[in-house]
């Protein structure tokens, strides 16, 4: 690669040189220097992905990213121009009369430059304008579906289907922390060869309102209040709280927005769910009720509100850089698509209506079955040009798969595409590269704002003969709406079918384990709380009481207030399987453990516990007071990884203490270790004491177990060395997640 010979840096090589950054010559100040020393350049992590083979996870092979790889560019070789291509050769200072005169609108590089700056921004989603994306693939694992669907990407398991998903928070701006109180937005475009099909999801089963038509209502009353602009992507408002009191149809979503599923520990780590009945055409025209669920293959894990609120700060970007750092690191996350299927005979089965949004179907009634897999294995490349960029679609169908009467979807396909049409400019915005679909795309639309094709032909019409009548209509593998028979007066009203409230959100709060049930008392706690108006909150309570009367003291009691009188209620079955911590997997891949150490540190034992986490896909880091490298206690050192000021315990699923009888007193000592130690036991998270490493957790005031390798609470001291029991015994606790059980109280933190 000459950076003398830009040309030859030709668009469609730049993927393949993406990996080799790091011995990239650029220019510096005119003349050319050799990256290979060059600190700045990318990290040896996202060039080891980025070697990765062919297939597997660099997408070469893909043919969306085959689509997208002559558009992308590479803006790290070549030479400066404008966007005509002129070269340029100084951008620093403008076009004046003299060195102090007037800058001259001649000077078109400058104009150019700062025009372009000025309109660089473009309006952020309404709602999910916080958000993270990958490209992936899915593949079904059979046939199975066939009798079901005509979906060719669902149903034949040699088809493997580009995607690209995206992540998001809903209320919260662009610029908004990560670990907020909140829905997430999963949102997948399958690249299917039957045109694109958009699966439009969150990580909650149900949503907040039955009718579209409220939807303006709800998120105006989520959203910062409108008179000052606060609270930036928080629920805890008056006007949240003042509508749900109003709106009892908001309250089974909202039991879900108060329970942990609210807090994910990490995208790869929650579910997604269609939320809508969605339903399945088959090749003969039958239709089937079908719901969509995501189940991640590492489990469902969150975080503690505590823990949110402290890591907003501490890294606002945390869900974003975990699903990008998971990715260039090669451990691909992944999601088995599984379905519930409702044959048309049974749709009045049910003591709900299948249309309404604000109810499951519990899988104890129709079990999930298994489809197929997704895997996300590239990170974009641009985060405006894609994640940005990307538009979803409630309507983006494929033959196979069709709507129901559900008012709310009926609404939504409305306005996904009303909404692109600001958002992103005009009507073209499916020529964009991360929309176009792999289908061919042949319309009789023309013209608007940022065509990117060049249509060619004279006759954009229907029936033409000039064009010898094409694009021509297809009568094979072509969409069908689904026929079915409507009748009925026009009607502004809510169905009676759909004017239960209390049920769900019932069986959903008495499904809880009592930990979990906990954290939800302690959200409505939290948020009622933040309430102004006092009447707001037990507006709240009353509502509450009619869910669950024992949810409703326990929350009154916390806020101060009396429980409303409780009418009689109805006993419903429970949905254990609406429980997220009932059956972790065993798995403690990708987990991230800090290893406190100080100079003395016993290197041995670090080691030999890293290497053993390795093996079972843990990432260790070493963390200490200061950076570069510590001194063993007998010989050789430990490259610290980061320093304590700069990262904190709620970044880390469980921390160690290394041993060494130096290292483990200069800890013990020093507040920030003490700090990070006590504040992971408070957040339940799994401790472990190297040796003498024993001697932070008294200082922290934390109990040492007597029995080494053996765990009490989640705590955990090794012997003199590191045995296998002991890394066995801590990748148990650590695959649990946290600790539930323990008793907090005491440690302050
Ligand atoms: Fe959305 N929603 N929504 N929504 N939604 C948008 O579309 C809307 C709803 C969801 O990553 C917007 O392109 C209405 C349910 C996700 O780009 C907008 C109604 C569910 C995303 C819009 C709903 C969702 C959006 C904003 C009630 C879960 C992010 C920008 C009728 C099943 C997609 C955009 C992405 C985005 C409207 C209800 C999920 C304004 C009117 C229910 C994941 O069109």
């Amino acid at each position: 690669l000459s950076p003398a010979d830009p040309g030859s840096r030709r668009p469609g090589n730049d993927h393949a040189h993406r990996p080799v950054r790091h011995g990239r010559a650029r220019h510096r100040g005119g003349q050319l220097v050799d990256r290979t020393s060059d600190q700045g350049s990318a990290t040896p992590a996202a060039s080891e992905a980025a070697q990765r083979p062919l297939g597997e996870g660099r997408g070469d092979t893909d043919p969306k990213q085959q689509q997208l790889d002559p558009l992308r560019q590479d803006r790290e070789s070549g030479y400066l121009t404008t966007q005509q291509g002129v070269r340029v050769d100084h951008t620093d200072d403008a076009l004046s009369v003299g060195a102090r005169g007037p800058t001259l609108l001649e000077d078109f590089h400058a104009r150019e430059k700062v025009t372009h700056f000025d309109h660089e921004r473009i309006p952020e989603r309404v709602v999910h304008a916080r958000g993270a994306g990958a490209y992936g693939y899915f593949r079904p694992y059979d046939d199975s579906l066939a009798e079901y669907t005509a979906a060719k990407f669902l149903t034949d398991p040699g088809t493997r289907t580009p995607v690209f998903v995206r992540f998001s928070t809903v209320a919260g701006s662009r610029g908004s922390a990560d670990t907020v109180r909140d829905v997430r937005g999963f949102a997948t475009k399958f690249y299917t060869e039957q045109g694109n099909y958009d699966l439009v999801g969150n990580n909650f089963p149900v949503f907040f309102i039955q009718d579209g038509i409220k939807f303006p209502d709800f998120v105006h009353a989520v959203k910062p209040e409108p008179h000052n602009e606060i609270p930036q992507a928080q629920s805890a408002h008056d006007t949240l709280w003042d509508f749900v009191a109003e709106q009892p149809e908001t309250l089974h979503a909202i039991m879900w927005l108060m329970s942990d599923r609210a807090l994910p520990r990490s995208y790869r780590m929650m579910q997604g769910f269609g939320v809508h009945t969605f339903r399945f055409v088959n090749a003969e025209g039958r239709g089937t009720f079908v719901k969509f669920h995501w189940k991640p293959a590492l489990g469902v894990h969150s975080l503690v509100w505590d823990e949110c609120q402290q890591v907003a700060g501490r890294d606002p970007d945390y869900n974003r850089r975990d699903l990008w750092d998971s990715i260039e690191a090669g451990d691909f996350p992944r999601w088995e698509l599984g379905v519930q299927l409702v044959p048309e005979e049974q749709e009045f089965d049910f003591d709900f209506d299948l249309l309404d949004s604000t109810k499951i179907i519990p899988e104890e009634q129709v079990p999930v079955r298994p489809v197929g897999e997704m895997v996300l294995d590239r990170n974009p490349d641009n985060f405006f040009a894609e994640t940005e960029q990307v538009a979803f679609h409630t309507a983006n169908v494929v033959p196979g798969i069709d709507f129901t009467n559900d008012p709310l979807l009926q609404l939504r396909n409305f306005s996904y595409l009303d909404t692109q049409l600001i958002r992103l400019g005009g009507p073209n915005f499916a020529h964009l590269p991360v929309n176009r679909p792999l289908a061919d795309v042949r319309t009789h639309q023309q013209d608007g704002f940022g065509r990117h094709d060049i249509p060619h032909g004279q006759a954009f019409y229907t029936k033409n003969t000039l064009g010898g009548g094409c694009p021509a209509l297809a009568d094979e593998e072509v969409f069908r709406h689904y026929t079915r028979r409507e009748e009925g007066d026009t009607l502004r009203i809510r169905s009676d079918s759909f004017k239960e409230y209390y049920r769900q959100p019932r069986m959903f709060w008495r499904s809880m384990t009592p930990t979990e049930a906990e954290h939800i008392v302690s959200a409505f706690a939290f948020e009622l709380g933040k309430c102004k108006r006092v009447e707001i909150r037990s507006h709240a309570l009353e509502q509450l009481v009619r869910i669950d009367p024992d949810m409703a003291s326990r929350v009154a009691g916390r806020l101060g207030l009396p429980t409303p009188e409780a009418g009689p209620v109805e006993d419903v079955p429970l949905s254990p399987a609406l429980s997220q911590v009932k059956d972790p997997p065993a798995t403690i891949a990708t987990r991230k453990i800090a290893v406190l150490a100080a100079d003395g540190v016993d290197v041995a034992g670090v080691e030999r516990l890293r290497t053993a986490l390795r093996e079972r896909g843990a990432e260790t880091e070493v963390l200490a007071e200061h950076g570069g490298e510590l001194r063993g206690a007998t010989e050789g050192g430990l490259t610290v990884d980061k320093t304590l000021a700069t990262m904190a315990s709620v970044l880390y699923d469980a921390v160690v203490v290394a041993g060494g009888d130096t290292a483990a007193r200069t800890l013990a000592a020093a507040g920030p270790a003490v700090h990070f130690v006590t504040e992971a036991y408070k957040h339940f998270k799994p401790v472990a004491v190297l040796g003498a490493g024993a001697e932070v957790l008294r200082a922290g005031g934390i109990a040492v177990p007597a029995e080494p390798d053996t765990p009490v609470d989640g705590v955990l001291q090794s012997g003199d060395a590191v045995s296998d029991g002991f890394v066995e015994s801590f990748a148990t606790v650590l695959a649990g997640h946290r600790i539930w059980e323990r008793d907090t109280t005491a440690i302050p933190a």
